[in-house]
């Protein structure tokens, strides 16, 4: 079959951002954009000739075209095997554990993961290496420097392959197998969890509510909930996948995933309520009226992990993103465990587990994992805090006091500016960082800044420097604030406040972080003059 070399103009925008390359998808349809970053990828990780590689996205629009062009690409440029989710689907987290099940090269993910989809929305592409992981800065930073001096791709002139049914095709040299997106994913989770006991958790009453919110979680949710656990069909909503997500935004928090706050906070609520992102890799925890923040979780998580089959024997350690509470921080003090901190994305954690330094990990944004897999998991996290819930047999929010109350409760909130002119939120930040020497020591009613600094991350895995990963103002009792510019925004700027603060004493005081924080909040306004120079009265999404 004939492998054509198309001469191409390298594009100056394919730097990847926190999780690959996110652009709406009228970008990503600009001839030869989607394929020279394909070649960029292909160039720049140096696959022996004949290797295996998996591929698979979340199913929104853009995907099918996506995956007949990697193929064909990957055929020209000397893949043996591309692994394809059926009908080109692969949960992110199924993902990263295909490539890991199957020894395989790596893989391509294609997911702009809670971003909104459909022709006017956004479409993502990441390489993940062979560990299942997002490829490290390393690569990334090869990938984009490929991506701006690129000249020419290989791609196979040939027809379009069949993906909707499972079994094996011949793309030119390379075999194309077709498998089932959710088998794979579905037998590691069965090995990790006690799936007996959350089975007889369900049969004896306990109501639970899944959102897939129109996203790719949906089949995964059917099969291990529904079918092999038990949960009633309407435990589920939203669990067709759409390739526009019904309109929405496949993004599990209380903004987007109304729907089902509105279940949880209602007249007769169910016990547990829990929904995932477009790639099924976030994950949002509620109780009967009661919202679980994901500091919190990935604490509670680490606190109980020993219920977990997979994590009877305990926990190497555990590592956050920096703008994530140190809630975990404290159980892992309690555990006598190692409390890493990274820069913001999961690649970072994908080294220390390499390393078998950390089994558990996770970040404010809704994102939790452990060490079975290199990326975080919506549906694991799901299962844990099921499997939880089997054991002690407490009501969410009970088990949330009894942590509060033997660790205290970090209290926090992530307040989003989006949509902000690049100018401005950049004013915003370099204003904040011309005013560290000024702010040391300076006092803001009961707290005094300890000190301020641009949060700079060495990987003690390839010793690569991540610098300016955010701002953090920390105070003497250990309160912070964090700034930060969102790196997976795809119109303007996304500036992102963290605010932390630590309550030893929860049983007296406010259940809502918002009130809590309130003078946190207003030293964050004045610290970065955010009024002023947005002309935002209020932040675009609360977390
Ligand atoms: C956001 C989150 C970050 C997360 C990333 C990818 O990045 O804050 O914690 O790792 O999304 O998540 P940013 O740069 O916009 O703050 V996902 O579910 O897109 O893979
Ligand atoms: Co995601």
């Amino acid at each position: 079959m004939p492998t054509r070399t198309v001469i191409t103009q390298p594009f100056a925008d394919q730097k990847p951002g926190t999780s690959g390359l996110r652009k709406k998808v009228t970008v990503f349809q600009q001839q030869h954009y989607l394929e020279n970053f394909v070649q960029a990828i292909f160039d720049s990780i140096a696959a022996p000739q004949g290797a295996t590689l998996v591929l698979g996205g979340d199913g929104r629009f853009y995907n099918r075209h996506a995956i007949q062009v990697i193929l064909k690409m990957a055929a020209a440029n000397g893949f043996g095997r591309v692994m394809v989710g059926r009908g080109g689907i692969l949960s992110t987290p199924a993902a990263s554990c295909v490539i890991r099940k199957y020894k395989t090269f790596g893989g391509i993910i294609l997911s702009a993961s809670h971003n909104p989809g459909g022709p006017e929305g956004d479409f993502g592409i990441k390489f993940n290496s062979s560990n299942g992981g997002p490829a490290t800065e390393t690569v990334t930073e090869a990938i984009f420097a490929k991506s701006k001096s690129l000249s020419q791709y290989r791609i196979l002139e040939v027809g379009d392959v069949q993906i909707d049914a499972i079994g094996n095709s011949v793309l030119g040299e390379m075999t194309v197998e077709v498998i089932d997106p959710v088998a794979d994913y579905t037998e590691l989770m069965k090995s990790l969890f006690d799936f007996p006991a959350i089975k007889a958790l369900l049969a004896d009453g306990f109501r639970i509510k899944f959102d897939a919110m129109h996203a790719v979680n949906g089949p995964y949710a059917v099969e291990i909930l529904q079918r092999m656990l038990g949960a009633p069909a309407d435990s589920l909503m939203n669990i067709i996948p759409l390739e526009d997500f019904g309109g929405g935004h496949p993004d599990p928090n209380l903004t987007y995933a109304h729907d089902l706050v509105e279940i949880m906070y209602g007249d007769n609520a169910p016990d547990f309520g829990a929904a995932s992102d477009g790639d099924g890799d976030r994950n949002m925890i509620l109780g009967k009226h009661f919202f679980v923040t994901p500091s919190d979780s990935l604490a509670l998580l680490a606190a109980n992990a020993t219920v977990v089959p997979a994590y009877k024997k305990g926990l190497a350690g555990v590592a956050r993103s920096m703008p994530t509470s140190a809630a975990v921080d404290r159980v892992a003090q309690a555990l006598k465990i190692p409390c890493y901190e990274t820069p913001t994305g999961w690649k970072f954690f994908g080294n220390l587990m390499d390393a078998g330094k950390v089994t558990l990990c996770g970040e404010e944004s809704f994102g939790t994992g452990s060490d079975h897999i290199r990326e975080k998991d919506g549906l694991w996290a799901v299962l844990f805090w099921l499997n939880i819930l089997a054991a002690q047999r407490m009501p969410v929010a009970k088990i949330v006091y009894a942590h509060w109350a033997r660790f205290g409760r970090n209290v926090y909130s992530r307040h989003d500016y989006e949509g902000l002119p690049n100018e401005v939120a950049e004013g915003v930040m370099s204003h904040i960082q011309g005013n560290f020497s000024k702010l040391s020591g300076l006092s803001f009613g009961k707290y005094t800044v300890k000190y301020c600094d641009d949060f700079s991350y060495t990987d003690p895995a390839d010793a690569s420097v991540s610098a300016k990963q955010g701002v953090r103002i920390i105070f003497t009792d250990g309160s912070r604030i964090v700034f930060r510019l969102s790196g997976t925004g795809t119109e303007g700027a996304t500036l992102r406040v963290y605010l932390e603060a630590y309550d030893a004493d929860v049983a007296n005081h406010t259940l809502d972080a918002q009130l809590a924080l309130a003078e946190l909040i207003q030293i964050a306004q004045q610290i970065s003059e955010l009024k002023k120079r947005t002309g935002r009265e209020q932040p675009t999404v609360i977390t």
